[in-house]
Order: C-alpha cells, then sequence, then structure tokens
C-alpha cells in the first residue's frame, strides 16, 4: 500500500539499535557544524545566530526522528486504541528550547553553542513562532500535545499547515495594522514532508445510486492532502508523538498544459492556486462573515484527509492478525473535536464507512458514534458555527444527505420516545429549516453524534449542562463531563522561568514536580520562610528586569522594576473587558494627578501593560487597542506621575512574548463578564508563575481561587447567575452608574487622551439596549467593584512580605491545572486508552 506509514517493511524494534547520538557537547558541536557545513539552505561560508539556529535545530531534528521513528514502531507493533486530536489550529510557538529541554539536553547544547562561538539565548530567539492559531483554543492543542507526549500516550494531532499563520500586529499612530506573518519565509526545520503519504479530498460533484441501492459521490473537482509531520517530544520519555499537517496539492495531471502553451496561464494552473488557497491562512476566529466557503472546505479538507489516514494505519495495524471486524474500529481508535471546526468528521467517517467499506447505516452509526467526542469552547452565540443548507449540498451534496438522514432519525426518536420534548425539536434539531437561511447547526450535530460531551472548565460545563445543552442532557444525562483546562508546567514554568523553578527543586529537593505538578503544594509550608521568600522575591525580579529590557526595547518605555507589574494580555474582545481594565487607569491616573505631592508618595507605584490582537474588521476591539496606545501616550510622558504608573500597549503578543511577559508578572487580569469566558488558560500560566489574579468568578478563575486560597484571589464582580437580572435592569432604565466610572468616561471626552473621536465605544456602555449600546458586558455594573478590588491589590502591595506569601500561595495551589492532569483524564475518561511507553 504506497500510503502506508510502514510500506518499507517489518518494524524495527525499538530496542534493536543503540542509540547513536552523542550528548557530549563535542560532538554537538560538531554535529552542529556539520548541518551548518552540508545544510542545502545556506551559504557555508557563514554562521551567523541565523544560521546557527537551524543548524542547532537540524542537529536536534536528527534525535528527535530517532525517537519519533522508534515511538512509530513500537505503536505499530503494540497496536494500543490511539486517539487522534483534530484541530484547526495549533499555537506551537518556538520549538528549540522545547525540544533540547523535554530531550534533557539542553546544558550539553547551550556549551556546544557556546564552543561554536554562540550564545544559546541568542540563537532561541531566532526562531519565528508557528502561530496556526488564534488564541486559547489553539494553544490548548499545543499544551496537550506536550501533556499526550510527556504521558507516552498513542495520541496524535491533525491540522491544517497554514502558510500565513496569524498577522503580525504592528501598533502605528492609527493603532493596529496588520501584516500576514511569514512563518515558512526560510523553511521550518522542524517538519519532515512526507511525499509517501498523500490522499485526494473531492469538493463538489454529485451523488450517483447505484443499483444495489449503495451511493457513491463522483465528480467535483480533488485535490491532494500532503501530510507534512512535526515530531512532538515528550519529557523524561522516549516517546515522540506525531503532529500530522496537512497541505493542499494539484497533481501534475490538473496543470493543463495544452492551455498553458496556448498562452491561457491563468486558466491552465487553476485547480493549482484553488488548492494554494485552502491552506493560505489561518481563518481569523473572531469573525463572523469571511470567507464561509473557503472555511467550510478548510475544515472538510481536515476531516478527510486525517479520518482516510486514520483509517488505513486502522487496516494497516490489522493487518497480519487474522480477520477483523469493523466493530473493533472504537477499541482502536479514539477521534477528539476540538470544537466543531472538524465537525464534518461525523459525516464523513459515516460516508466512508458505508460508501467506501460497504457498512449499513446502523453498523457505521454505531463505529462513528463510540469513535468521536466533542469539546465546546464557548457558549457566545456568535461562535457556535452554523453552515447554509444551500452551500453545503454544492460543496458536500452526499454528507448533506447524511446530516439529513441523522437529523430526520433524532427528530423520529423523540417524537416517539421523548414527546415531552417535541415542542423543542425547532431548537434542538441538527437542520434549522428557517426558510429565511436554512443552516446545519454544527454544535446539535456534534451533540447527538458524539458518545462524550465536554466543557473545559467547571463552571462553563455546569451553564452548557444548564442552558445551553440542557435538553440533551435529559435525553443522554451520562454523555456530558467537565475536563477542566490545563497548561504544560515544562514550556510555562521549567523553561520559561529556570530561576524559579531551580528554586522550587532546591527547596523541594526534587525537580519531579515537572512532571507531577501537584507536588507543588510543597512549597506552602516555606510560605511563610523569608529565607525562601527571598530567594522567590530574587528570581522574579530578574524575570521582571528582563521584562523591563524587553519593553525598552520593543515599545521605547523606560518601566521601573520596582513598581508593581500589572498584565492583562489576551485576545482583544469586549466580554474580556480590557475596556475596564483601561478606564481603570484612567481613573487612577486622573486620582493621581488631583493628588498634592506627599499624597502621592503614599501610593503603589504600577506598571500597566495590555497586549493582545484585535481582529481585523472588529471595530472596537481595535478602538479599545487605540485608547490603550493614546492613554500610553499621555501618562508615559506626564512627568507629574511618571515614578508612579506606566501604561503600555505591547505588540504583537503571542507564545514567545507571552514566554517573556509571565514569569515577570505579578499582578494579572482575568476580568471577563461572568459566564463569557468558557474557561482561560492564562490565568493558569500567571498563577503558576506566582503572579496573582485580580478576577471575575468566571471559566476557570473559580477553581484557581478554590485551590489557592480566596485569601489569595482579588475576587469582584457581578456572578453568572446575577448576569441575566442586570441586564435586564439596564433594559428597564432601573441602573444608575457609579460616579467614579462617569468621570472616567468624561475624561477621554473631554480629549485629555487627544483628538481621536472615541464617542462610538464610549456609547456602547451607554443607553439601556440595541447593537453596540446598552453595555451588554456590564462594564458600569462591575466598575465600582473592580476599582475597590484594586485598592486591596495596592494595600496588599505594599506589605511585601503579605505579598511574596500570597505569590507562593499561587504558585503552590496551581497543581490542578497542569494539562497533564487534564490529559490523564481525557484518556481515561473519554478515550480509554492509557500508557503505551517506548522501552
Ligand atoms: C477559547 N476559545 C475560550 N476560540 O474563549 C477560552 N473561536 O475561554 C478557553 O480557555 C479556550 O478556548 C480553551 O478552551 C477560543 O480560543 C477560538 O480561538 C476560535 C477560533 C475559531 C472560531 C471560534
Amino acid at each position: 500500500n504506497p500510503n502506508s506509514d510502514a510500506a518499507s517493511g517489518p518494524p524495527v524494534k525499538a530496542t534493536a539499535v543503540p542509540h547513536p547520538l552523542s550528548s557530549d557537547p563535542a560532538d554537538l558541536a560538531s554535529n552542529i557544524n556539520y548541518h551548518a557545513r552540508f545544510n542545502p539552505h545556506f551559504s557555508p561560508s557563514k554562521f551567523d545566530p541565523e544560521q546557527a539556529f537551524f543548524s542547532t535545530a537540524e542537529s536536534v531534528r536528527d534525535r528527535l526522528l530517532q525517537q519519533w521513528n522508534d515511538t512509530y514502531f513500537h505503536y505499530h507493533a503494540t497496536d494500543p486504541k490511539q486517539t487522534y486530536y483534530l484541530s484547526m489550529e495549533y499555537l506551537q510557538g518556538r520549538a528549540l528550547t522545547n525540544a533540547i529541554g523535554n530531550l534533557g539536553i539542553q546544558d550539553s547544547y547551550g556549551e556546544a553553542l557556546k564552543k561554536l562561538g554562540h550564545d544559546l539565548e541568542v540563537i532561541v530567539e531566532q526562531e519565528k513562532d508557528a502561530a496556526l492559531g488564534n488564541g486559547g483554543l489553539g494553544r490548548l492543542a499545543s499544551c496537550f500535545l506536550d501533556s499526550m507526549a510527556t504521558l507516552s500516550l498513542p495520541a496524535w494531532g491533525y491540522g491544517l499547515r497554514y502558510k500565513y499563520g496569524l498577522f503580525k500586529q504592528l501598533i502605528t499612530r492609527d493603532g493596529q495594522e496588520e501584516v500576514a506573518e511569514d512563518w515558512l519565509e526560510k523553511f521550518s526545520p522542524w517538519e519532515i514532508v512526507r511525499h509517501d503519504v498523500v490522499f485526494p479530498v473531492r469538493f463538489f460533484g454529485h451523488v450517483e445510486v447505484n443499483t444495489d441501492g449503495s451511493r457513491k459521490w463522483v465528480g467535483g473537482e480533488v485535490l491532494q492532502a500532503l501530510a507534512y509531520d512535526v515530531p512532538i517530544p515528550g519529557y523524561n520519555t522516549k516517546n515522540t508523538n506525531s503532529l500530522r499537517l496537512w497541505e493542499a496539492k494539484a497533481t501534475a495531471k490538473d496543470f493543463n498544459l495544452f492551455q498553458f502553451n496556448d498562452g491561457q496561464y491563468e486558466s491552465a494552473g487553476q485547480l493549482q492556486s484553488r488548492a494554494e488557497q485552502i491552506c493560505a491562512v489561518l481563518y481569523p476566529g473572531d469573525a463572523t462573515e469571511s470567507g464561509k466557503l473557503l472555511r467550510l472546505k478548510q475544515q472538510f479538507f481536515l476531516c478527510s484527509a486525517s479520518l482516510q489516514d486514520i483509517i488505513l494505519r486502522f487496516k494497516d495495524r490489522r493487518g497480519g492478525k487474522g480477520p477483523w471486524q469493523w466493530s473493533e474500529f472504537p477499541s482502536k481508535v479514539a477521534v477528539q473535536l476540538n470544537d466543531t471546526h472538524p465537525t464534518l468528521a461525523i459525516p464523513e467517517l459515516m460516508r466512508l464507512l458505508m460508501d467506501e467499506e460497504g457498512l449499513g447505516w446502523d453498523e457505521a452509526w454505531a463505529v462513528v458514534t463510540r469513535t468521536i467526542a466533542y469539546t465546546n469552547h464557548t457558549v457566545l452565540p456568535e461562535a457556535l458555527e452554523k453552515w447554509s443548507q444551500a452551500v453545503m449540498w454544492k460543496l458536500l451534496p452526499r454528507h448533506m444527505e447524511i446530516i439529513v438522514e441523522i437529523d430526520r432519525r433524532f427528530v423520529e426518536m423523540v417524537s416517539s420516545k421523548r414527546t415531552d420534548l417535541e415542542n423543542k425539536l425547532p431548537s434542538i434539531r441538527i437542520l434549522d429549516s428557517n426558510p429565511q437561511k436554512p443552516v446545519v447547526r454544527m454544535a446539535n450535530l456534534c451533540v447527538v453524534s458524539a458518545h462524550t460531551v465536554n466543557g473545559v472548565a467547571q463552571l462553563h460545563s455546569d451553564i452548557l449542562k444548564a442552558e445551553l445543552f440542557s435538553d440533551y442532557v435529559s435525553i443522554w444525562p451520562t454523555k456530558f463531563q467537565n475536563k477542566t483546562n490545563g497548561i504544560t508546567p515544562r514550556r510555562w514554568l521549567r523553561f520559561c522561568s529556570p530561576e524559579l523553578s531551580n528554586i522550587i527543586t532546591k527547596w523541594l529537593k526534587t525537580d519531579k514536580w515537572v512532571t507531577n505538578l501537584d507536588l507543588l503544594v510543597g512549597l506552602r509550608q516555606f510560605a511563610d520562610n523569608a529565607g525562601f521568600q527571598d530567594a522567590w522575591e530574587a528570581a522574579k525580579m530578574a524575570n521582571k528586569r528582563r521584562l523591563a529590557q524587553y519593553i525598552l526595547q520593543v515599545t521605547g518605555v523606560t518601566i521601573d522594576p520596582n513598581s508593581l507589574f500589572d498584565i492583562q494580555v489576551k485576545r482583544i474582545h469586549e466580554y474580556k473587558r480590557q475596556l475596564l481594565n483601561i478606564l481603570g487607569v484612567i481613573y487612577r491616573y486622573k486620582k493621581l494627578k488631583e493628588m498634592s505631592p506627599e499624597e502621592r508618595k503614599k501610593t503603589t507605584p504600577r506598571t500597566v501593560m495590555i497586549g493582545g490582537k484585535a481582529f481585523a474588521t472588529y471595530t472596537n476591539a481595535k478602538r479599545i487597542v487605540k485608547l490603550v496606545t493614546d492613554v500610553g501616550d499621555v501618562v508615559n510622558s506626564d512627568p507629574e506621575v511618571n515614578d508612579l504608573l506606566k501604561v503600555v500597549f505591547v505588540p504583537n503578543y503571542n507564545v514567545s512574548v507571552a514566554e517573556m511577559l509571565i514569569p515577570g508578572s505579578e499582578l494579572s487580569q482575568h476580568i471577563s463578564t461572568a459566564g463569557m469566558e468558557a474557561s482561560g488558560t492564562s490565568n493558569m500560566k500567571f498563577a503558576l508563575n506566582g503572579c496573582l489574579i485580580i478576577g471575575t468568578l468566571d471559566g476557570a478563575n473559580v477553581e484557581i481561587r478554590e485551590e489557592i486560597g480566596e485569601e489569595n484571589f482579588f475576587l469582584f464582580g457581578a456572578t453568572a447567575d446575577e448576569v441575566p437580572r442586570l441586564r435586564k435592569e439596564r433594559e428597564n432604565g432601573l441602573f444608575k452608574p457609579d460616579f467614579r466610572f462617569e468621570e472616567a468616561k468624561q475624561y477621554i471626552r473631554s480629549g485629555a487622551f487627544g483628538t481621536y473621536d472615541y464617542n462610538l465605544l464610549l456609547d456602547s456602555l451607554e443607553g439601556n439596549t440595541g447593537y453596540g449600546r446598552g453595555d451588554y458586558f456590564l462594564v458600569g455594573h462591575d466598575f465600582p467593584s473592580y476599582m475597590e478590588a484594586q485598592e486591596r491589590v495596592d494595600e496588599a502591595y505594599k506589605d511585601r512580605r503579605r505579598w511574596l506569601k500570597m505569590s507562593i500561595m499561587s504558585t503552590a495551589g496551581s497543581g490542578k491545572f497542569s494539562s497533564d492532569r487534564t490529559i490523564a483524564q481525557y484518556a481515561k475518561e473519554i478515550w480509554n486508552i492509557g500508557e503505551c511507553r517506548v522501552p
């Protein structure tokens, strides 16, 4: 079989070959040198930092490949049940530090590079971030990959190899400007192109009915999906899993040489250029109306290629073991859908099983429903995907037939067995046949078809069960679970803050916390210890200085490492309420200006940093960016307040910027309107790094506060169950804004921050109701309690010992938020897979 991964012969036994790669720095140096001289990408005559990066990465890749092959053959021979994580997004960031850290050869590479006249710290900065994701959902997928490998689980990721990932954000006088970020400009040293792994993916066409009644999808256009594999090493294990990214191609046969020779250059390569469009850009997550058809094509491309590959591997591994049954498929394969974006995996698996493999409906349905599980990441109505039925009939006619049949059977089941729910059918069935705009509701298709549906934090999962999916809960009470998100402690503490990590290891007398994060509770016993606190403070200070250097370099603003570093970084969105943050800053600034010099001396100096990308057409988000930069310009050049307040917009927030900001943070803001942030994951990263949180009772904040202790969390704001009533009150004109809130808005309107017209932005906070009005996100309601929480922050910071204790308690209570815990729960409670450790 030409597509088979194992086509090259019997699996090589992992232990048969002794590890040929030495970790001796001298050997590594000569290996790096070899790659510098013989790589086909650069002139061998120079060895600048960039070339040193690529040569080092290639040298590391040699080792990764060894482990990756061993892992592949081990899984192939052992044939365990394997998980496939389907995600349209991965926010991998840089890979070098992570790879050598996970392989345990960081120091050796540091020494090797020194021998070659380079500094590892400088070399790792040469790498471009792989930003194939928008935000939390994509970064979660990447943390999961790290944990799956670290736990030695047979689990792979599937995604798309976008040419341009998330845009690069420039900050100009006008606010945010977007430019394409070419992460593949030179090449990526981490991917292996698999010319031996190619699958056809069809679009459009029609359905043919055969004489025996079976159906087949034919015609239309057929593109090729070509695999690129990225090895994913685990920490302290040989297991190195795969992230398989698909690229769309057309074949040479699709190129019309006749037309080309006739001078019709564009039409000659039509299919080639349509193929290129599929993986050209990452879909902008927060958008609503852009490029719908292309997005649907992307989703189907991922699902179809991945499932063909999964089925082929299943058959390969069954092969030679005697007769087998399709009913065994769910005991060998688990497929996890990362949000509804890969929902088409459901009808595509049905189609492959019925039309290609000849199974009947019931048999195929039993396989699909026992294989597929779905994770929901949002309750925001605008993010719940709905596809036009007309578009679907055109692009995927066979899948639409299957979806119609799934819907029909669901309706029939409800009508016969759950007559009490019949009046709910219009909202719970899959097809919304509203004559104005008939659509397919992807979340409903997922809930009806998946064996398990999970939310990403306890509060979010509770809301899903009580609201969005409540009717389904009454049909399938055991289908719904919670899997609170987590983050990898390798990238988000061990590697991004070596200073703090070393102290933790020293005092706990073990580095086992890196893979068993619960051990951090052991730090509680030192929370009051002055010696430990001093060491803790010194490590945080080193990180703050490094961050201050960075801020100076990217913004030109000098910030004082002795001030309180207060950070909010995440996608810019009204529900995340960066506007609440900046209005608070504006109020603080105004009060500072009104104070006498003596009063001013008593205040706590602060540096407020805000960063994040706004979706290109999300006007209010872009206005918020502009407002933050305008406030920064005024405040930072005001000598009256300069040693007491600085305001910085950190440009181009991405994974590697986060690795710089988070270790240097002391306070971070997670201040979404309660009930709207499904989980949040940066809150976990900050807490793990000893940063205190000011936040609402939303998403995972609730659990973080429980774990670290309420006395170590600055809580404010309405709770999720109060929000509907508060919105009603506003609509009825019953809301009376706090005078401080009015004062802050008025200050902007007075022109204190320049001439830009902020009226439309401020209007969104006013009025009772209406599009873009009525303060839907309750900034006005929460403002006073937010300001009071900020006063508690200032007070706490004045007491150095108290603050250090709270900081230590934050780290000590963060054990639960390791993605190792999350993934272990998925493995046990959803996937039913176990460790398959490479010997
Ligand atoms: C995030 N969702 C949640 N979506 O907002 C966050 N959306 O609370 C949670 O912690 C995180 O998922 C992980 O569970 C997203 O990041 C998207 O990026 C997105 C992308 C495409 C379409 C819709």
